[in-house]
């Protein structure tokens, strides 16, 4: 298997900022990503690149000036006020406004945007940038923990050299912020992989397929609690394989939420670490420029040990690495086990009761097929 020219997108500032005590999200997990990533040797294998923190000017490429500026201002103290003086751009407990949120949001966007810049300019060939994958936030409001889409400014910027740019995402929940995004072009598809039925946000059926010239190019995956690797892949390969012929993407982004491991805090699948990086390797072989993002993930252990592989399969060296984990700052909390791999668990694939998933993998092809005609 041919090398390829890796990117590594981190801040070292970024796993200090804190949504909050109790909040779910926790930046801290793109730190310990990276502690094992480099007790596992891999910083000398690959470009490490800090990342330009993206403007408020640059966000506007998306954003509103209104909603930007507002995130450029607010602090935990003058939330409310600003909240509810005009429009309110952060709702409910889910989007805090926490000590640092800009820069935090600058960090994930200049991530994006700078992995996005290595592809077109040719410096390499997969780029990767486990603070982004921000896929709920909209154009003129956070939702779902995320605040400045770094994916839709990512993928502006490699519209600006790519004809076509195609969007994966495996989060166990829908993207919805890149789905609307780009709802009306056809140079964008966007195809989300996710839990639906009762669950955040509660968009992306099979009905929504974009609309006007994006008719047909946005694809959506409906999945039910405890999808298991071999659910993931009979619908993962086929469909996927389908968009790459059909569609003939320029580039690749892939958002690799980490809430759809087994024994995710806010997740509910039962898709072990090789199931998940199984989507990597699959791209990584078809050999098209591409970017991985982070996204959801809750269960910080696992994050950090699914992660870590995938940024080996993004190196082509998954079949040197050792599953008992190395010594790292984090060595002591990994135990009983202290292994790299995340493992399934006994519960019901709720996929495989009733024959549902191959409509929906019938469904998918039939929406590509009608694409070519
Ligand atoms: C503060 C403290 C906030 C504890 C939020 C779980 C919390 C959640 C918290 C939580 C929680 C959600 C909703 C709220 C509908 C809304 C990064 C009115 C124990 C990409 C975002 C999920 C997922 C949002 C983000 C969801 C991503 N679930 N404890 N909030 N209500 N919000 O359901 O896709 O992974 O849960
Ligand atoms: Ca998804
Ligand atoms: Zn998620």
């Amino acid at each position: 298997m041919s090398k390829r020219k890796v990117a590594y997108y981190f801040d070292t500032d970024v796993g200090s900022y804190t949504y909050g005590l109790g909040h779910p999200m926790k930046p801290h997990r793109i730190r310990v990503t990276h502690d094992l990533v480099t007790a596992y040797d891999m910083l000398d294998q690959m470009q490490v690149l800090r990342p330009t923190r993206a403007s408020a000017e640059t966000m506007t490429r998306f954003h509103t000036d209104e909603y930007v500026h507002f995130l450029n201002r607010v602090t935990p103290e003058t939330a409310e006020e600003l909240t509810y003086h005009g429009t309110r751009f952060l709702v409910g407990e889910d989007n805090p406004a926490f000590e640092g949120v800009f820069e935090f949001c600058s960090i994930s966007a200049g991530g994006s945007i700078g992995a996005a810049t290595r592809l077109t300019t040719g410096a390499s060939d997969i780029a990767i940038n486990w603070a982004g994958g921000l896929h709920h936030a909209k154009k003129r409001e956070a939702s779902g923990f995320c605040y400045i889409n770094d994916i839709v400014l990512g993928i502006l910027e490699l519209l600006r050299t790519y004809p076509r740019v195609l969007y994966i995402d495996i989060d166990c929940h829908h993207g919805d912020g890149v789905e609307e995004a780009f709802y009306t072009t056809d140079r964008v598809m966007t195809c989300s992989f996710h839990k639906f039925g009762e669950y955040f946000p509660g968009t992306g059926t099979q009905e929504d397929r974009g609309r006007g010239k994006g008719k047909g190019y946005a694809v959506n995956v409906p999945l039910k609690d405890g999808t298991t690797d071999q659910s993931f892949q009979s619908v993962f390969e086929p469909v996927i394989s389908k968009i790459l012929e059909v569609f003939r993407p320029s580039a690749v982004v892939l958002q690799c939420g980490a809430d759809s491991l087994a024994g995710d805090k806010l997740g509910c699948f039962n898709i072990t670490m090789y199931g998940h990086a199984h989507c990597v390797q699959f791209l990584r072989k078809h050999n098209v420029p591409l970017i991985l993002l982070g996204g959801g993930g809750y269960t910080v252990k696992n994050v950090g040990r699914l992660w870590t592989f995938e940024t080996a399969c993004a190196l082509g060296i998954e079949n040197e690495i050792d599953v008992n984990l190395p010594w790292n700052p984090y060595f002591e909390w990994f135990g009983p086990r202290y292994r790299l791999e995340v493992v399934e668990n006994n519960m019901d694939d709720l996929n495989a009761k009733d024959g549902s998933l191959d409509k929906v993998r019938i469904n998918a092809l039939e929406q590509l097929r009608e694409l070519n005609s």
